[in-house]
């Protein structure tokens, strides 16, 4: 049987047999039809997997992570699997089109931006270059709340990824875990004159695991992510039940179940909430249970080999807990002595950190740390008089200011524990996510660590999977790259510099710049269709897509915009390239200048898109809802990526990374991987702007005034006085005076004003260039080509060398 009827069988059986319908043409029926058939092969592979993986001497990476941003599954399938064309025509022979089916999945949004996208694209390349690998993290009954708009401000409704089930997941009830919490300690003399102390808990979680699996592109591998879903211990009480008490017979189940109800929308800030914290020791505690009964189920009780066999990966502080966790089991179920459990601890985890600001550093409570976990915190205080007493007093003697500031509790106020501290303290490496990152972590964040434990603190630059970011979402440019380059490029991003060469080829220049405008085309069709605006495929598609926040600066975008649109009134024959701006962006639920920011951006996009004076030369669109599956569709569209935060606060970024590989070019900041992306593509090919890291620090050290730019700047002046009248909310003056607020009276913390004039004229450059047809196809064409680097495969492999140590498995 061919590859085509096989699949079209198996589509069949499972409308038939699995989801019990008819002939009917319900397009969700068959798009989980057709999932379900799919699946039948990945579980094939992925038993062939467990058996490879299973044995002793396979070493595993082990991903925490409290957030996964995998989007749609059933496309990436097809593509990793390499039957995408035969399913296309199977289902084509019953009566659909496979791309109108793949838009029925919901997306997996089980995170909030850059983070859980990363854990995405590193599970996909773990799983291409067959390493032993396995994800675990939270089974979010909510994902990532939905946006929409009601007269411009932001609405957020529930997230029902899987109301009606998922055909990719599979509940595996044999390796629940149970979690015991809150309670108290009962201390006890032993009789060697030692204490003992016994962790008395009064409630206990059930933890659920539900498996997906992770296919690679073009490998033998199909790895798992799990994700746990917290139940009650008892299920239901029959004594309430009985007395008819019918809904408090269910009230613990609720409460059991909020654990994993829904996933907190912060994005890069620490919200404190206790049901956060428990949501963090949950997953941990689950996790390091099936770590450990994985492993002995492998090889026995063989404490020896446990090291050899097992990397665990703590992505950022949200998973620290998974340390005092695997520390208690050692003490307290193992009986190992302190130092054997923390010398094995030392060996076993590593820690990547993603953020430098202030605000997303995690420190929980000491009180509320001690009401959930007592035993943990007990452990904690002993690594901590470890840590001070045996390596900051050996280092720093007599230095009581240098134990305060390294110290795993924060004293002074309410008295803290510093996650970021403990992941140091604990971790044989700590990576940041790009050199300039890196680089700052050692000398700004954590100076003293670097001094105590050199070499510790490493880097690994982030990276995307080609494969949805390429090969899936653009496919009429991947055909074009198969052409020119080789067949199996998703798997050697670095062969596409092969095309560098091709860079002034007119033929190549035009096919290149074809498969741009007919994305563009389509990216077109979509904004009418989602938000009624007309725009013009010809004019430059300028994109900033990434979540808001006041650091990644949407409101520079922003300000600059309702100047340009100041020059077009005044000067209506003003030379410049027709420009549509598009945004995607979600705002936290609680951060008010960000929603702020949206509403204003909604509002000028209003006036300005109905406005005939300019001649369609400025279009503005706020597309709904950003997630994976739409920025599928925006960033094989875009010209521009607008990559435009304060030096020095963007970790990485990974859209940048995206875009540009998809033959946009930046206008951004020397910040994060921007710099590296200069440093591929030269110069020549990206429009840089702004103060660097040094000036912003300089400029800060001499006490930065917002004001003066307000005042000594014309166009600024003008802009931001504008936005306190009625022109763009008429009948309300001051509803858009929020940003101009945080500009001047709030202190312009992130340097709006000292960037602004800069970023005009960058894209005065760009403006000039886009209208050298040449120059810019020839620009666009680099960027595709010298993108190799920001491989995720590459990313995966530096952790492997620098970090885990394991080798790919296969045969
Ligand atoms: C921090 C706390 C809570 C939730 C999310 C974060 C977070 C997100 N920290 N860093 N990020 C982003 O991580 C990406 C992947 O490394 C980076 O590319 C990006 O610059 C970070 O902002």
């Amino acid at each position: 049987m061919t590859k085509r009827s096989s699949i079209k069988k198996a589509i069949e059986h499972h409308l038939k047999f699995t989801l019990a319908h008819s002939k009917d043409k319900n397009p969700e029926a068959f798009w989980k039809a057709t999932s379900l058939a799919i699946n039948d092969i990945v579980v094939d592979k992925l038993t062939a997997t467990r058996e490879r993986q299973d044995k002793p001497g396979v070493k595993t990476v082990n991903y925490l992570s409290l957030e996964y941003l995998m989007g749609r599954l059933l496309s990436n399938n097809l593509h990793n699997l390499s039957i995408y064309q035969e399913a296309e025509k199977a289902v084509k022979d019953l009566g659909f089109e496979l791309t109108d089916l793949c838009e029925q999945g919901a997306d997996l949004a089980l995170g909030n931006g850059g983070l859980g996208r990363l854990a995405a694209c590193f599970l996909d390349s773990l799983a291409t270059l067959d390493y032993p690998a396995t994800g675990y993290g939270i089974h979010y009954q909510h994902g990532l709340f939905k946006q929409s708009f009601a007269d411009g401000r932001q609405v957020e409704t529930p997230d029902l990824w899987r109301e009606f089930g998922s055909p990719w997941e599979v509940c595996r009830p044999e390796s629940a875990q149970l979690i015991p919490l809150y309670g108290h300690i009962e201390h006890a003399a032993n009789a060697d004159g030692s204490t003992s102390s016994k962790w008395q808990p009064s409630v206990t979680l059930k933890g659920v695991p539900w498996d997906i699996p992770i296919v690679g592109y073009n490998s033998e591998t199909v790895n798992v992510l799990r994700l746990w879903e917290s139940r009650a211990d008892q299920a239901f009480d029959w004594d309430l039940f009985n007395k008819g008490d019918f809904l408090n017979a269910h009230g613990k189940n609720i409460q059991a179940e909020t654990v994993s109800k829904v996933l907190y929308p912060n994005d890069e800030h620490d919200a404190g909430k206790e049901l956060r914290f428990i949501q963090q020791y949950f997953f941990c505690a689950c996790s390091i249970k099936d770590i450990i009964a994985r492993h002995q189920t492998i090889n026995g009780v063989d404490w020896q080999a446990f090291a050899k066999d097992t990397a665990i990966q703590l992505n950022d502080t949200h998973p620290t807990i998974a340390i005092l966790e695997f520390m208690r089991v050692l003490m307290d179920e193992y009986q190992f002595s302190y130092t054997d459990a923390w010398t094995l601890c030392r060996e076993v985890f590593a820690y990547t950190n993603h953020t430098l600001l202030p605000e997303a550093l995690e420190k929980w409570s000491l009180p509320l740390f001690e009401r959930v976990l007592p035993r943990h915190l007990e452990i904690l205080y002993i690594i901590n008089e470890d840590f001070l007493n045996n390596e900051v007093a050996v280092k720093w003697p007599n230095d009581n200011a240098m134990r305060a500031k390294l110290s795993l509790i924060e004293e002074g106020g309410e008295r803290k524990v510093r996650m970021a501290h403990l992941c140091v303290v604990a971790a044989h490496k700590v990576n940041g996510v790009a050199e300039i990152h890196s680089k700052l972590v050692k000398q700004d964040l954590f100076p003293e660590f670097d001094a105590l434990y050199p070499g510790k603190l490493t880097n690994v630059t982030n990276g995307i999977t080609p494969r949805r970011w390429l090969k899936a979402c653009n496919p009429k440019l991947s055909a074009l790259l198969s052409k020119h380059i080789k067949e199996d490029w998703a798997k050697d991003l670095d062969s596409l510099a092969g095309l560098e060469k091709l860079a002034d080829d007119a033929k190549l220049q035009k096919a290149f710049m074809d498969i741009k405008l007919e994305n563009k085309v389509a990216l077109a069709q979509e904004i009418q269709e989602s938000t009624g605006v007309r725009v013009n495929p010809e004019a430059i598609f300028d994109i900033q897509i990434k979540r808001l926040h006041e650091y990644k600066r949407q409101h520079l975008n922003f300000i600059h915009i309702v100047a340009l649109y100041r020059r077009l009134l005044e000067n209506p024959s003003l030379e410049m390239h027709p420009r549509v701006f598009i945004f995607g962006a979600k705002a936290a639920p609680g951060y008010h200048l960000a929603k702020e920011i949206i509403y204003a951006i909604n509002k000028v996009a209003d006036k300005i898109n109905n406005d005939t004076r300019i001649q369609d030369k400025l279009k503005v669109v706020f597309l709904p809802n950003y997630r994976v599956s739409l920025a599928e569709k925006m960033i094989p569209a875009a010209d521009v990526s607008e990559q435009i935060s304060t030096a020095g606060k963007e970790a990485s970024g990974t859209g940048n990374m995206k875009l540009a590989l998809n033959g946009a070019l930046t206008i951004g900041t020397l910040d994060g991987a921007n710099i590296e992306i200069a440093e591929e593509v030269g110069d020549d090919n990206i429009f840089i702007f702004g103060n660097t890291v040094e000036q912003v620090k300089a400029l800060k050290a001499q006490g930065y005034n917002p004001y003066t730019y307000y005042e000594q700047h014309a166009e600024i002046k003008a802009v931001l006085d504008w936005l306190d009248t009625d022109y763009f909310t008429p009948g309300k003056p001051y509803e858009l005076s929020a940003i101009k607020h945080s500009l001047l009276d709030g202190g312009d913390p992130y340097l709006v004003l000292a960037d602004y004039q800069s970023y005009s004229d960058a894209h005065q450059a760009l403006d000039e260039a886009y209208r050298d047809k040449k120059r810019w196809a020839r620009m666009a064409i680099l960027n595709t080509a010298l993108m190799g680097k920001f491989n995720s495969d590459r990313s995966i492999n530096d952790y492997v060398n620098r970090i885990w140590q394991i080798k790919p498995c296969v045969k």
